[in-house]
């Protein structure tokens, strides 16, 4: 399929180490998935669904031990260690692959290997950028069909160019104890072994277009965020784009997706998404900043995914999708999770692969799906996807906004002062855990940038490359905000309503930037005044004028307790913090304590 010697050399290699009985180059044609498909069905690694109400969907069932990303063996791995760490595991490059080197010593003896070449981002962009992943498993090639523009058109696209990611992926013995999801992204190089669960086996999403690809990013010149990508069209036909990076469990793709609501409805209002999960971001030849969506599908968590809370993405798992660790409903050949509706099938299979009676089993408190079980589904199913989906230029972005999961500091939104200052909140961002995980509730994690598990470099250097971006930029440069959906009263309840509500906090973010509104300057940043919150049709709901003000309130005793934290984490990441953040948050506090 290709005479591009890079790819053909290092093949060689790998073919060499891990010895497969057969290699299969993916081309991408029907033919071949069709053949494939078939032969997972044959071995029972994938279930067909009712072809009627699920044409094209597949269900699979991963190990009980391998139900999610393992962070804690996940390494980042460099010639010198503060190029890398302290906030990622790190491994110098060499000693790592002397320790996994026996590891995949003849791991594919008695497998077939197939080569998957694929295009991170449309084809034809010169943002887009290709890997090929060698792996043993059927599941990966169909997933990553779907996550990703793959097979001849991305060899096409490389050409006789060295610039490819070289991932090698084996799920081995899926043994959670020889586990490891290593990125050398010195080398370009992904190795994975011992996992055959999504994030950690899709080596084109988290491995490459974050962690390899913000490395990238810093040396030559872009950004590789783990942010949505989505576009609210207005009613004169102009569509502005906004950016935003949430930590895990903060609804982000429930945001890329949302509905207007009524009041912008009958407007004509419409929002249109680009991406859920990751924006490679250039800039453009006006001087703007443009984003691409690498992937080509979603990688979503089920549960809580219903025709209210994100119509869009359920819209989008109905055909060609594959579900992960879902429960089986054996009724109808369909699958269920947990807030789906209310109705837990009777005659169901649980996540794990255990016949069970759905309503029994939940009123026991059993979870028919896993918490993380998930659909990957193809971009182009999804109602709302915008028709700049495959612009080879990306979109250009007005707007990037932070957020996180804060129960009292955070106000509903508030706008950075300039870029700099956008930065210090980004690098700042913090997400409370939440009864859903394990651990105590409450607790802050400092995630910047939500890049925590996903920077594939020293978060300092992180950070200074964000300021040399807004250097560049100059007054083109979006302009940054912060939000927090997740306030909650003195009951615990959630104040601010939430999911297609939220487009509330965004129309008033596009009205700042096209300077359509005033704010009022605090110690945090600009906030808005409550009345420029349109809360029309909340009525209902409770929320008022006097809510949003609620909302909008600063503690500034919290807020320097919390600056605290940001110490902690600034001096953990060590030297490499730019001074210019250390006076960024100086600056805080001392506007906090007058
Ligand atoms: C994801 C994640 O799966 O951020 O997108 O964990
Ligand atoms: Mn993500």
């Amino acid at each position: 399929m290709t005479n591009n010697k890079h790819v053909l050399t290092w093949l060689d290699e790998m073919v060499a180490l891990v010895k497969p009985d057969k290699v299969v180059w993916i081309d991408g044609s029907e033919e071949q998935l069709k053949a494939l498909r078939d032969e997972a069905l044959s071995t029972g690694e994938m279930e067909a669904l009712n072809q009627e109400e699920l044409p094209g969907c597949l269900l699979h069932r991963t190990k009980k031990n391998d139900v999610a990303r393992v962070e804690g063996r996940t390494y980042i791995c460099t010639k010198n260690r503060d190029d890398a760490a302290p906030i990622n595991n790190w491994m110098e490059t060499s000693e790592m692959k002397a320790k996994l080197t026996p590891m995949y010593d003849g791991v594919m003896k008695g497998r077939t290997m197939y080569v998957i070449p694929y295009c991170m981002g449309p084809i034809g962009s010169p943002f887009s950028k290709v890997g090929v992943e060698l792996t043993d498993s059927i599941y990966v090639v169909l997933n990553m069909d779907i996550m990703t523009r793959m097979g001849q058109k991305a060899l096409d696209q490389l050409g006789d160019s060295n610039d490819f990611v070289r991932g090698l992926h084996s799920k081995a013995d899926v043994d959670e104890e020889n586990r490891y999801i290593v990125q050398f992204p010195e080398e370009n190089t992904i190795w994975s072994i011992n996992s055959a669960y999504g994030g950690n086996v899709l080596l084109g999403k988290k491995c490459f277009a974050l962690r390899i690809a913000s490395y990238q990013g810093f040396k030559e010149g872009w950004m590789a965020e783990h942010m949505l990508i989505l576009g609210i069209e207005a009613p004169n036909g102009e569509t502005s784009y906004i950016t935003a990076a949430f930590p895990s469990a903060c609804g982000k793709t429930n945001l890329a997706m949302l509905i207007p609501p009524e009041v912008y409805a009958q407007q004509g209002y419409k929002v249109w998404t680009v991406g859920d999960d990751i924006a490679w971001m250039h800039i453009g030849e006006d001087g703007r900043l443009y984003a691409i969506n690498p992937e080509a599908g979603f990688f979503g968590v089920a549960p809580g995914t219903n025709a209210k809370s994100n119509y869009n993405a359920l819209a989008s798992t109905k055909k060609n999708t594959i579900f992960t660790n879902v429960a089986h409903n054996l009724d109808n050949n369909t699958v269920w999770w947990e807030g789906l509706d209310k109705n837990p099938p009777v005659n169901a299979v649980e996540w794990t692969g255990n016949k069970v009676n759905g309503p029994e089993y939940a009123a026991q408190g059993g979870k028919l799906a896993h918490p993380n079980s998930r659909f990957t589904a193809p971009a182009i199913n999804c109602p709302c996807l915008s028709k700049e989906f495959d612009n080879p230029n990306g979109v250009p972005v007005t707007a990037m906004v932070f957020g996180g999961r804060r129960a009292k500091t955070a106000p509903l939104v508030y706008q950075s002062f300039d870029w700099n200052h956008g930065v210090y909140v980004g690098s700042a961002m913090a997400s409370e855990t939440t009864a859903a995980a394990t651990g105590a509730v409450g607790v802050v994690r400092r995630d910047p940038m939500a890049m925590r598990p996903f920077c594939g470099y020293n978060m300092g250097d992180y950070f200074s490359h964000w300021l040399d971006m807004g250097k560049k930029l100059g007054d083109k440069a979006p302009k940054i905000f912060n939000v927090n959906w997740f306030r909650t009263d003195d009951e615990g309840h959630f104040i601010w309503p939430g999911f297609g509500d939220n487009m509330r906090v965004l129309m008033w973010i596009l009205n700042r930037c096209e300077g359509k509104v005033d704010a009022v300057e605090t110690a945090i940043g600009y906030l808005p005044k409550a009345e420029d919150i349109d809360v029309t049709g909340l009525e209902g709901e409770g929320v008022t004028v006097d809510t949003v003000k609620d909302l909008l309130t600063v503690d500034s005793a919290l807020w320097l307790e919390d600056c605290k934290g940001v110490h902690e984490l600034y001096d953990q990441i060590g030297e490499r913090v730019p001074a210019e953040l250390e006076k960024q948050l100086a600056d805080l506090e001392a506007r906090l304590a007058k």
